[in-house]
């Protein structure tokens, strides 16, 4: 018999095992050219039998990004830029404007006199204020004056401008939703019809009407009952003795510290649906369970000195440093001095669609 012929079953039936490879890669290249795949080749790694993450464990030490981002201010103005923002990637994505699979990462300037024009999107954003003060955001008319420390919301479509009428550089981490808007590809934007929008509400107004446990009179808690927060600007003047208190009270969970979660005050939920952030307190000298989730979480270090311990990698962090911990690497802290931990995921959407775990 010849080579050829023995390459060739003329019963229809598999061939001998020499051959079976061979027909499988031309059967496959076949069904290529019709848009179709065999699941048994990839079914391992679709169904993985635990989350497969992208994302890896990097830290931005706030010394270097902020000489960087101060060096922007001399090549591109805020309004030139729209908003003058570095973008902190992720090392393993470079190019995708991503800190963790499913989350946008930046630092934003604002120099002195500066503005960055009003606009909205379907990205929702948060802020957490690393330096300077007196720089605000404005939000749905209500202009939110910052502080380090403040955790500040620009919800889905809320128009928002930003300026700074102080004689200090601004700078804030922006968090956006922005990988998964673009998942569902519902991106979309607009700019607002003037550059700064009109403000009719005080800074702290919303903290102060629905944050204080009172509410604006004629208020229903139903009309209020969204899966958003009404309020604007969660201050650190508010929010840091709140776990200095609990930590005095010894109420410290032994992974996280003394720890809060920013709520929505009408019905408890989460403040966005689709990012949840946290702060706590950790005492000098802590050192944490190892504990691991399914949100990959972006932490900034509000005061304070530690390190973060996960398996290959030790993150050792100071104020305003920013690091990640990708999904379900299991993790400790441990600090050096009290320390403030603020961290930020995509926990409540995890949570809606039922499919957040956490672990030791
Ligand atoms: O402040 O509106 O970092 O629209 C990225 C996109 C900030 C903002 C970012 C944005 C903004």
């Amino acid at each position: 018999m010849t080579v050829a012929a023995a390459k060739k079953p003329s019963n229809g039936k598999p061939g001998p095992k020499h051959n079976i490879e061979a027909m499988r890669q031309a059967y496959y290249r076949r069904i290529a050219e019709r848009h179709m795949a065999p699941l048994w080749t990839v079914m391992s790694s679709i169904i993985t039998p635990e989350p497969a993450p992208r994302c890896v464990p990097v830290i931005w030490h706030f010394n270097d990004v902020k000489s960087l981002v101060m060096e922007s201010g001399r090549l591109i103005t805020a309004e030139e830029a729209k908003r003058r923002v570095l973008i902190l990637e992720n090392p393993a994505m470079h190019g995708e404007s991503r800190a963790t699979d499913t989350l946008y990462a930046g630092i934003q300037m604002i120099l002195p006199g500066e503005v960055a024009p009003a606009h909205l999107h379907a990205a929702s954003a948060v802020r957490f204020v690393l330096d300077g003060e007196g720089a605000y955001t404005a939000v749905e008319g209500e202009k939110a004056f910052m502080s380090p420390g403040d955790f500040v919301i620009t919800a889905n479509w809320a128009a928002h401008d930003h300026g700074n009428p102080s004689d200090k550089p601004m700078l804030w981490l922006d968090v956006l939703d922005v990988p998964t808007v673009n998942f569902f590809a519902t991106s979309f934007a607009e700019d607002f019809d003037e550059p700064v929008q009109a403000t009719r509400r005080q800074d702290g107004d919303s903290l102060s009407f629905y944050g204080s446990g009172v509410l604006p009179d004629g208020t229903s808690a139903e009309e209020l009952n969204m899966n958003r927060t009404p309020v604007i600007n969660y201050t650190y003047a508010r929010t840091r003795p709140i776990v200095e208190r609990l930590l005095h009270a010894g109420d410290i969970d032994k992974s996280h510290g003394a720890r809060v979660r920013y709520a929505n005050p009408v019905n408890g939920g989460p403040v966005l649906p689709t990012m949840g952030a946290a702060l706590a307190m950790l005492p000098k000298g802590f050192c944490g369970e190892p504990y691991r989730s399914t949100d990959g979480t972006i932490f900034v270090c509000a005061e304070g000195e530690g390190a973060t311990h996960l398996e290959d990698h030790v993150l050792a962090w100071g104020a305003n440093d920013v690091f990640v911990v990708p999904p379900w690497k299991r993790y400790f802290h441990t600090a050096a001095k009290q320390s403030v931990l603020f961290s930020i995921s995509d926990r409540p959407a995890q949570e809606a669609l039922g499919l957040w775990r956490e672990g030791k």
